[in-house]
């Protein structure tokens, strides 16, 4: 992570804050809603895998009410990473110059977009954090604090990237930012999509600033959460940072050789 420096930044291009939706009937339409009232210039982008209890209607509901909200219909449940991937190629496509990962189920607020886009005027890739100062969560059990400072605490030492809240889902980014970080070859569905765009970032020479976030459980719908999901970001971050090292060490020995 670089301090950004003397850099000067371009201009903001508009807003598409895309929130992934999988079963959350309930909540589709109130988060929705907070976002038009929060950010009123910026666009939404719902992407559904075909959810069951038929959250991908209620957004096109939403879509036919109002032109800045679109719903990207996929075939099944692939997780939050194919999800949000297929979200940036949209965004790029239809020309945003900033795309913005955002929870459905409240978790993230989105009364706090504006303190985001406002940060991302002087960086690459803004990350909200729960885990530095000013940062908070409500009713998270211990049990799911402890996993996930864990988690970030882990990846950051595995893979040396000085982030707090490396697994964290509330984000903005540059439109050249997700061009710059090499999209065609993330494989990671779970939560590692998240740690994965940050390493990326940071590997890249992104500028990558994080802000306090107010991180509230969420009250309606069931969580995606799971073992599955758990154990796939342990072992991809382990073999990151297990490849990284091992390329570091090789370098030192190629240069010793030379020599
Ligand atoms: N499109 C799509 N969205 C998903 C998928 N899995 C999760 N999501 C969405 O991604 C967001 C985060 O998922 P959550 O289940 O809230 O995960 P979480 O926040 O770690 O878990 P909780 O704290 O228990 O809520 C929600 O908006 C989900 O609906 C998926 O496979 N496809
Ligand atoms: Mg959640």
């Amino acid at each position: 992570m670089n301090d950004g420096g003397q850099r000067r930044y371009g201009p903001l291009g508009s807003a598409l804050v895309i929130i992934p939706t999988y079963n959350e009937a309930e909540n589709i339409r109130p988060i929705v809603s907070r976002v038009r009232t929060a950010v009123p210039e910026a666009h939404v982008l719902v992407a559904d895998d075909n959810s069951p209890d038929g959250t991908g209607k209620f957004a096109d509901e939403l879509s036919a009410e109002d032109d800045h909200v679109h719903v990207l219909h996929r075939a099944g449940k692939e997780g939050l990473g194919a999800a949000y991937l297929a979200g940036f190629r949209w965004g790029v496509e239809h020309g945003y110059g900033v795309l913005v990962e955002m929870d459905a189920d409240g978790s993230h607020q989105p009364e706090e977009l504006p303190r985001l886009l406002t940060a991302l005027k002087g960086a690459d890739l803004v990350l909200g954090s729960r885990w530095v100062p000013g940062g908070r969560i409500v009713n998270w059990p211990r049990s799911r604090e402890l996993i996930s400072r864990g988690g970030s605490l882990y990846s950051r030492l595995m893979l040396d990237v000085p982030i707090r809240d490396v697994t964290g889902g509330f984000r903005a980014f540059r439109k050249e930012t997700l061009e710059g970080l090499g999209l065609d070859d993330v494989a990671s569905a779970g939560y590692c999509f998240q740690v994965d765009l940050a390493r990326r970032a940071v590997a890249a020479g992104f500028h990558v600033v994080e802000v306090p976030i107010t991180f509230v459980e969420r009250e309606v719908g069931d969580s995606k959460m799971s073992k599955d999901i758990l154990v796939e970001a342990l072992w991809r971050v382990t073999g990151w940072g297990l490849t990284d090292r091992a390329r570091k060490v090789g370098k030192l020995l190629g240069r010793g050789h030379a020599r």
